[in-house]
């Protein structure tokens, strides 16, 4: 059996990456494709307990190396419980965030460094890459405006850090699109959900047929 396909999709708060993995997968499925559809952190009844802890940390919260192992070991279970049993059956996954957000989060705003997240991607995930992974990049303010109308202000530990952390971010996402181009697209998210969907899927065009 032939092994599926793995699309991430990554990008800041608010930027349509739930919204956008929805509409793929319901396109993919429409053509015909097994699909599963799942998110980071979490994914498995073990990375989503450890991303209650992360986005709802007791006590003071975490340092930054501690969030990273964290993130890696969501991710682990993710991968080995999910994620690879899925692409060998052939199913195409869709993962609403994956390593390039610890990457850009953990290893770019948070300090800890690309290397670092690498390597505990490699002894967690075997170093597992999407087959394409699509960055949904917005202007920051449209992204508040919809985080706004959709939580009022509320936002969990890491999407309620400052601008800075959050540019420095943004900043990450767009050096790994431009340095690994080959595998890392970048979509405009502006517009409507149909016309970035749009955007999505001739990017894909290439992975799966005419659009
Ligand atoms: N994190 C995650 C790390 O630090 N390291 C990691 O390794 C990983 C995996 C996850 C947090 O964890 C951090 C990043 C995050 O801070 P989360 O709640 O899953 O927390 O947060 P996000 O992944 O950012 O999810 P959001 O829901 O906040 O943003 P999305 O998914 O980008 O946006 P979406 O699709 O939910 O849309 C937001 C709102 O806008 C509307 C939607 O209906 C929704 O109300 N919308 C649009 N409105 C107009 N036009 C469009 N084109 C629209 N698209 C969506």
């Amino acid at each position: 059996m032939a092994r599926g396909r793995f699309i991430a999709f990554e990008g800041g708060e608010g930027s349509g990456k739930s919204t956008q993995a929805r509409l793929l997968a319901d396109a993919l499925a429409a053509r015909g494709f097994a699909i599963e559809l799942t998110r980071e952190p979490g994914g498995t009844p073990g990375a989503e307990a450890i991303r209650g802890l992360l986005l709802d940390p007791p006590g003071e919260g975490w340092g930054a190396q501690a969030e990273a192992l964290l993130f890696a070991a969501a991710r682990a279970d993710h991968v080995a419980r999910r994620i690879r049993p899925a692409l060998d059956a052939g199913r195409w996954v869709v993962c609403d965030r994956f390593v390039d957000s610890s990457r850009a989060y953990q290893g770019g705003a948070g300090g800890v460094g690309d290397n670092a997240v690498r390597a505990l991607h490699a002894i967690g995930s075997g170093g597992l890459r999407p087959d394409l992974t699509l960055l949904i990049a917005i202007d920051p303010g449209l992204a508040a405006e919809r985080l706004e109308v959709r939580d009022g202000g509320a936002a969990d530990a890491i999407g309620g850090r400052g601008q800075s952390y959050h540019g420095k971010v943004a900043e990450a996402f767009a050096r790994f699109a431009e340095d690994e181009s080959a595998s890392i697209v970048t979509i405009d998210g502006s517009g409507s959900p149909d016309e970035v969907h749009t955007r999505v899927l001739e990017a894909l065009a290439p992975l799966i047929g005419s659009v």
